[in-house]
């Protein structure tokens, strides 16, 4: 009999995580990211974030609506770039130099920052989330 219950348990417990994946919206993914990125300084959000072949560090990169932005960009390796297109960002990180930008994220949303600068064959797949919660 506890065999039974524990089988039509599980069977529960499967069920309510596959239909809770399956209704997961835009808005879940955003909130599964609680914790903003960086810290405060002076009411400015300032994110260090190191740009290397191929990815951005840290991603996903989560701000909150309507704070002002800095983000120090450093490149560990060749040129790069980072931009952000909903939110008019665009930098270019010279290879192994750092670069910042500040902007105030202005929209809510989930946006994709990705490498602006040709840098070798993954270029095109350079790419984080930038999470505006
Ligand atoms: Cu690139």
């Amino acid at each position: 009999m506890k065999k039974h219950f524990s089988f039509i348990a599980g069977l529960f417990l499967v069920m309510f995580t596959s239909l809770y994946c399956f209704a997961a919206s835009p808005a879940e993914e955003i909130s599964k990211h609680p914790e903003l990125s960086g810290k405060l300084e002076n009411g400015v959000r300032v994110i260090e974030v190191k740009a290397s072949r191929y990815k951005f560090e840290p991603d996903p990169i989560v701000v909150g609506l309507g704070e002002k932005v800095r983000l120090i960009v450093t490149s560990a390796d060749v040129a790069h770039g980072l931009a952000i297109q909903e939110l008019n960002v665009k930098l270019s990180i010279p290879a192994g130099k750092t670069e910042h930008i500040e902007f105030i994220a202005d929209k809510q949303g989930e946006f994709q920052a990705y490498c602006s600068v040709y840098c070798g064959p993954g270029h095109g797949h350079m790419q984080a989330s930038f999470i505006v919660k």
